[in-house]
């Protein structure tokens, strides 16, 4: 299905008064409110194939209905998205549970949709059914050189479907590692994944990046081979310009500090990008801003910095993506909520008065320079999200206008009720 564009329109006229009364507002407090707005228009952040369905525990997944079968009803669902807020118009593929056997026509659907393709994902942490060698010690680190073989295979396919795409990076996330002291070397485990990584750099287009990933443990629970920024950045320096380190904002051990890990891996111009998503205790995948809203701010108000003090374009500089996915949430309406946080946190690190800021800090004025910080993250910037949405075409109010047009019901009359989308 696809939405109207007349029918938004219809409905944002209905609660147009009261937003613009709430922008006037909020165009008092904050000085610098156009360009904010002008900002929020350009940015987009990537909706991954694999978060359209209702997630799974390891407990369970309790699949809601009208979930997309298709890597073409996928496509439908982030043009869903985009439509709503005009700020999700990418998608991120993972291969090989997404993959586009006809790309010209899958290209030309996503086009229709307002849709480029974002990084493509390889996957060397599952066995697929016609697989010849198994990943149950690992992939790109394990001590069989066909079974790396068998994965750096892998990746070069998933280029290779990039190409075809239109993308222009390929994100590695290994679950290598080990469960057990004593299962593995871990220098020969580096070792052996930065020559498959090699391997995979050296098949990469000109203009592509790889991202690599890190994570702090599961689904091994002893040791992670890139199990942290450190690792990530060791393998990204020794691979080149184009190897970058990808920070998941639920790949960190508790507590981690991770405004501080984006500000000096941009300060050695090797931040690639991000997954989105929240938690509370670990890997949960919640919906961005869920649980630590304040974090999600400090790590922007380190990216606006960090962007600006590099000359980057913060639309097109940095890989936005979204990687978060529940078992108890419509997840078109939980990746708009996701969205929406997003967009609340970096608005609100744009207003940050950076001379006052930096003035604060030389001065050694911790007050100052926290109350700067507070006054930016209390401020309420909805009006102004809202109203790039408006300008962009989208829905003032995108899960409202989501509701009154029964989406998903009507999806699930077009799908059925029983569906299952591919992903963890
Ligand atoms: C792993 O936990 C991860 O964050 C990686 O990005 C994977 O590709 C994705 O989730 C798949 O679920
Ligand atoms: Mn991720
Ligand atoms: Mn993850």
């Amino acid at each position: 299905m696809k939405l109207n564009k007349e029918d938004i329109q219809e409905y944002n006229e209905g609660l147009l008064e009261f937003h613009q009364e709430k922008l006037a507002f909020t165009k008092k407090e904050v000085t610098n409110a156009e360009a904010i707005i002008q900002k929020l228009v350009d940015f987009q952040i990537a909706i991954p194939s694999w978060a359209l369905g209702t997630g799974g525990t390891r407990f369970g997944r309790f699949s809601g209905g009208g979930e997309p079968a298709t890597l073409e009803q996928k496509i439908e669902d982030v043009g869903l998205l985009h439509a709503l807020n005009q700020a999700s118009g990418a998608i991120s593929l993972h291969i090989p549970w997404d993959i586009p056997k006809d790309a010209a026509a899958i290209k030309a659907l996503a086009d229709e949709h307002g849709l480029v393709f974002d990084a493509v994902n390889s996957n060397t942490f599952q066995d697929q059914a016609d697989q010849e060698l198994s990943y149950k010690f690992g992939s790109l680190q394990h001590t069989d050189p066909a079974v790396r073989q068998q994965a750096v295979d892998h990746n070069i396919e998933v280029i290779k479907h990039g190409i075809e795409l239109g993308s222009k990076s390929l994100t590695v996330w290994l679950s290598d590692g080990s469960c057990f002291p004593g299962q593995i070397n871990f220098k020969k485990a580096f070792e052996n994944t930065l020559e498959s990584l090699q391997k995979i750099y050296a098949e990469l287009p000109e203009d592509w990046k790889m991202f690599v990933e890190y994570k702090a443990f599961e689904p091994n629970f002893y040791s992670m081979t890139v199990g942290d920024w450190g690792q990530s950045l060791l393998f990204a320096n020794k691979l080149g310009p184009k190897a970058k380190t990808l920070v998941d904002l639920g790949h960190h051990l508790p507590n981690a500090n991770i405004e501080q890990i984006v500000s000096l891996l941009m300060m050695e111009g090797k931040l690639a990008g991000f997954h989105f998503n929240d938690s509370k205790y670990a890997d949960d995948d919640l919906t961005a801003g869920a649980i630590k809203p304040y974090q999600l701010f400090l790590i922007f108000n380190e990216l606006v910095a960090g962007m600006d003090a590099a000359g980057m374009n913060h639309a097109k500089d940095l890989g936005w993506m979204i990687d978060a996915s529940h078992n108890v949430k419509d997840p078109l309406e939980d990746l708009l909520q996701s969205v929406e946080a997003i967009m609340l946190a970096y608005a609100q690190a744009l207003s940050v008065d950076k001379e006052a800021l930096e003035n604060a800090r030389e001065d050694n004025d911790v007050v100052v320079a926290q109350n700067i910080l507070q006054n930016a993250f209390r401020t309420d910037m909805r009006a102004l999200v809202a109203e790039a949405r408006l300008r962009a075409g989208g829905a003032l109010n995108p899960i409202g206008f989501y509701r009154k047009m029964d989406v998903r019901d009507k999806l699930i009359r077009e799908r059925g009720s029983k569906t299952v989308a591919t992903g963890l």
